[in-house]
């Protein structure tokens, strides 16, 4: 049978399978049946041929010597990064007897799985793993570290995550990039956005940091972290009281709308000017703006929502459209995640009848903690398609839970990270190149079909052949465990009950590639709110235990540290991935914070000398650039680096493990530090 892998030269097809909200389509360039460049398909309707620096280097990672090729053991301490090659066989088996003992002894729940979406691919990221962990009867990990307080907070508003369609928005005349960093983070939203600018589109961006989005921006407005809500509540007051609300739509599509204009009064413009450090007549002219521009397209970013207050936020901004008919025009609304119109049917492909009793479920964002529980231990980890050691807030928390003695630690991965410096057992994971898999945009509203490239790299397996490996190991013979690929991509497509998913299937997306969801233009009738209309004023809410009305709250104040402390991602880095690519380290040079000249004057600070950053929980030495990129009293820094020789730069050490309002999110940007001077000399 012809397939990619036996193209010896030639151009094939894929997709980008990192956890990115573009979702480019793909042309991969084979030479002597490797991979050679990688391009943008100029086909794909959405990405057009463009993508990322990142991923067109992604050949380099794919051969990287580094590279794991055999499971491995290890023979020295944790976290020394001394092991030996070993057999797939004696891998299983030593992972499988442990498991039988611990399950004899304290029970399933003793092993947590842990991991996130470093491949997205959807059978791989959550399929034939979520079968096994179900039918283990292990405790269940809650996946919450990237979006979903602000998810929550959308969805209250408007049922689901469900947004305009990029393809509407070369309409649109107004862009707010609203916490979002577009040009590292959703690059074809800034192209879509600078293409609608030759049309007369103003682009403004709200942001904490003058980042390389803000300085292509129209318009840059900086705010003090956390404070958006009460931005948003400030133009609803002026949207009221200059009657530019939309009043029929309001009447036909929202539930509220009274009770919020009440609601707003108290959000007079000069109290919101002192809690976002934003001029008043910046919010009358942000508000005006909003208020007679149309299109007018909100693009709502997870930055926002990695706040104590994050879910309240993104719901406060969410009702925004409403209030000004946004929706019922083209290219106009609101944008945080499209994921809903492409759900697939998750029962069907992760079986949680497999599980025959209910279950713990941890949060991720406090794994330093669970490891730590003396009442029901976690005696077990299985990591994969995360790395915890570097992503995860508290590290210095969740490193000394890696170390227990008494902790038996799996990791599938492609390489040896940080977190698999620390395992007992280190499984070869393939690239997503060497896979088949189905891929779901939570940006576009496109869904792709991914097929294997190249052959498996050494002895490397893809998480859906690794877990059926583990469950025939277990003696977990239900057929769930026998299913191929295709079979399971079959199986999460049949999902009649989501109209925007359609007869699609995987002999369909063999041919076509990508397909686009269905009939996404009536959202308005098909709202899966309670009342099935947009809720300003949420009952729901109420009954979850939160304010019924969007309301500002401020972030949780963490006493004796001066700097407001955020902490996000970088253009050259996909969270932590690539941060052990030398090409990658090389265009990011190295982690940097950025401070205002004013703190930095008061404090004898240098541009450009190496700062010690510091709280409770952490510390860090970074690079500093002094200048108005940031408000007094805030600091950022930007990437998850590796850990590297002679070097402090574990970011997360600093990051609190809190939980956000709402659905036990992740509140990285909510944390303060210190900085003080610790070398004159110049660094950068
Ligand atoms: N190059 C690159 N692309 C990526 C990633 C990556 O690591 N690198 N990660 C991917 C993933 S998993 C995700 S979730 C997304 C994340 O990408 P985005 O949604 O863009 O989120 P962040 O970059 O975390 O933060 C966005 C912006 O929010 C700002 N910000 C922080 N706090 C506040 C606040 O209180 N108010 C306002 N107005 N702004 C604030 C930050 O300064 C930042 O510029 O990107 C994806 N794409
Ligand atoms: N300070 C701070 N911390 C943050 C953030 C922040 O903005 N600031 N952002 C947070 C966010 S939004 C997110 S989403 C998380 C992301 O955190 P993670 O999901 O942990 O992301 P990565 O660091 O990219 O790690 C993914 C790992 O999966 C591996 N991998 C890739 N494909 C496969 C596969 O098919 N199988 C297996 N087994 N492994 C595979 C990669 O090699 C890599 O080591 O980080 C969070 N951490
Ligand atoms: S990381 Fe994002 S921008 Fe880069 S190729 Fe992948 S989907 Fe496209
Ligand atoms: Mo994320």
């Amino acid at each position: 049978m012809q397939t990619y892998i036996n193209v010896k030269n030639g151009v094939v097809p894929s997709v980008c399978s990192l956890d990115c909200p573009d979702q480019c389509g793909l042309l991969v360039h084979k030479k002597d049946g490797k991979i050679g460049k990688i391009e943008g398909d100029p086909d794909h309707p959405v990405t057009k041929g463009n993508i990322c620096n990142k991923v067109r280097n992604m050949g380099e990672r794919i051969y990287d010597t580094k590279r794991i090729k055999t499971p491995l053991k290890r023979v020295g301490q944790k976290g020394e990064g001394k092991f030996v090659p070993i057999g797939w066989q004696e891998a299983i088996e030593t992972i499988t007897n442990h498991w039988k003992k611990l399950i004899s002894e304290d029970g399933p729940e003793s092993i947590l799985p842990y991991s996130f979406y470093g491949n997205m691919g959807n059978i791989n990221a959550e399929g034939m793993d979520r079968r096994f962990f179900n039918r283990l009867g292990s405790s269940q990990i809650d996946r919450t570290i990237c979006s979903v307080a602000g998810s929550k907070g959308y969805s209250y508003t408007m049922g689901g995550s469900y947004g305009t369609d990029p393809e509407e928005m070369s309409e649109t005349k107004l862009f707010i990039m609203w916490g979002i960093n577009t040009v590292s983070t959703n690059m074809h939203q800034m192209t879509i956005a600078q293409k609608a600018r030759k049309q007369g589109a103003k682009i403004v961006v709200i942001d904490v940091h003058k980042n390389q989005t803000g300085r292509m921006a129209d318009w840059f407005i900086p705010i003090l972290p956390g404070t958006d809500g009460a931005l948003a509540l400030g133009i609803m007051h002026i949207l009221y009281k200059e009657k530019l609300v939309d009043q029929s739509f309001l009447e036909e599509y929202t539930i509220g709308y009274k009770e919020l204009e009440d609601h707003i009064e108290h959000y007079q413009p000069q109290l919101v000017s002192e809690i976002t450090g934003i001029a008043v007549e910046d919010i009358y002219k942000l508000a005006r703006m909003y208020g007679t521009t149309s299109p007018s397209m909100i693009r709502i970013g997870n930055g926002l929502q990695h706040h104590d207050n994050g879910g309240m936020i993104v719901r406060t901004i969410s009702c925004l459209p409403a209030l000004t008919g946004q929706w019922l025009v083209k290219g106009g609304g609101a944008l945080k995640s499209n994921s809903a119109y492409l759900t697939h049917n998750t029962k069907e492909l992760q079986r949680p009848d497999l599980q025959k009793h209910h279950t713990r479920t941890i949060n991720m964002n406090q794994l330093g903690k669970a490891l730590f529980e003396t009442k029901d231990p976690i005696r077990s980890l299985f990591v994969y398609g995360s790395n915890p050691a570097i992503v995860a807030p508290e590290s210095n928390k969740v490193r000394e839970g890696l170390a227990r003695q008494d902790l038996f630690t799996v990791v599938h991965d492609l390489f040896l990270t940080e977190t698999a410096m620390f395992a007992d057992i280190v499984l070869p994971a393939t690239s997503a190149f060497e896979n088949t898999d189905f891929y779901t945009s939570y940006w576009h509203q496109y869904i792709h079909l991914q097929e294997p490239v190249i052959s498996p790299y050494g002895e490397s397996k893809s998480n859906t052949e690794l877990f059926r490996l583990l469950a025939y190991a277990m003696g977990f013979n239900e057929q769930a465990f026998k299913d191929r690929d295709e079979e399971l991509i079959n199986q999460a497509l049949n999902h009649s009950s989501n109209p925007y998913l359609h007869d699609v299937t995987f002999e369909k997306l063999k041919n076509d590639r990508f397909i686009k969801a269905k009939n996404t233009n009536d959202l308005l009738k098909n709202l899966k709110t309670p009342s099935g209309k947009i809720e300003l004023y949420s009952e729901k809410m109420e009954l979850d235990g939160y304010p019924a009305l969007p309301t500002y709250i401020p972030l949780v104040e963490e006493q004796n540290f001066p700097f407001h402390y955020v902490p996000g991602p970088n253009h050259n880095f996909l969270n932590s991935t690539f941060s052990n690519n030398d090409k990658h380290i090389k265009l990011e040079k190295a982690p940097k914070l950025f401070m205002n000249q004013q703190d930095a004057d008061s404090r004898g600070i240098e541009n450009g000398t190496t700062v010690r950053i510091w709280n409770n929980r952490g510390e860090c030495e970074l690079t500093v650039f002094v200048g108005n990129q940031v408000l007094p009293s805030v600091v950022v820094s930007q990437g998850l680096w590796s850990d590297m020789p002679g070097k402090n730069q574990l970011i997360n050490a600093l990051t609190p493990d809190r939980l956000a309002d709402m659905g036990g999110g992740a509140t990285f940007f909510s944390g303060r530090v210190n900085v003080e001077a610790i070398r004159k000399e110049k660094t950068v």
